[in-house]
């Protein structure tokens, strides 16, 4: 029996994922706009811009049962209007399924919610590992100036559900204000 290579190469100080079974996507403007309170903002910004990228590892397809997905979130620093980039966030389409997700490098906010509305707000910053359980929201806004990178692992059957999350929002949102990142109450756009 030969001693084999790692299929996939994993960057413990990047995040960044390489080799068999690893893929990239983009998450432009555009597709994302609605997310944003400032409709104005957002509208007149460049669609083109990337908010977000996530490569993902999938050693099996998606649905498996009993399955893992490994991934890297890179939310690039950047603001529409007031408001932070943020990713999309979702409740996985299996409720009862959880989620790690652990600091790489950046500064950020984890935004988790309950399926009754309650948020709470954790800094997401290297080294901190948080546990997303099942039946919550989750969504990374980048507070700092340089990319928030956060690692994750799922289950491959977890799914996503974005469309509760594009009907009713968190009822929390990051904004600057004098500076500073600052909660702000309100699901609803300007
Ligand atoms: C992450 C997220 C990733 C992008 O891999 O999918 O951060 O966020 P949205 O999916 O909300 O656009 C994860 O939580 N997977 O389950
Ligand atoms: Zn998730």
């Amino acid at each position: 029996m030969e001693i084999l290579a790692p299929e996939t190469a994993y960057d413990l100080c990047t995040g960044r994922l390489d080799g068999e079974n690893v893929s990239y996507g983009k998450k432009r403007l555009a597709e994302i706009r609605s997310i944003f309170r400032d409709r104005h903002a957002a509208d007149s910004g460049d669609g083109d811009t990337v908010v977000y990228e996530v490569g993902m590892h999938a050693e099996v397809p998606e649905g498996t049962c009993g399955g893992l997905f490994f991934g890297t979130s890179i939310i690039h620093p950047g603001m529409v209007g007031d408001e932070y980039y943020m990713t999309k966030g979702h409740f996985h389409a299996r409720r009862e399924t959880a989620e790690y997700y652990f600091g790489i490098s950046g500064s950020g906010i984890l935004l988790l919610m309950s399926e009754d509305g309650k948020c709470s707000a954790h800094r997401m910053e290297k080294g901190a590992l948080c546990y997303i359980g099942g039946h919550i929201a989750h969504r990374l806004v980048n507070t700092g100036d340089d990319d928030l990178v956060v690692g994750a692992c799922w289950l491959s059957d977890a799914g996503h559900d974005y469309g509760s999350i594009a009907e009713s929002g968190f009822p929390v949102r990051v904004v600057c204000r004098d500076g500073k990142p600052t909660l702000i109450p309100g699901a609803d756009a300007l």
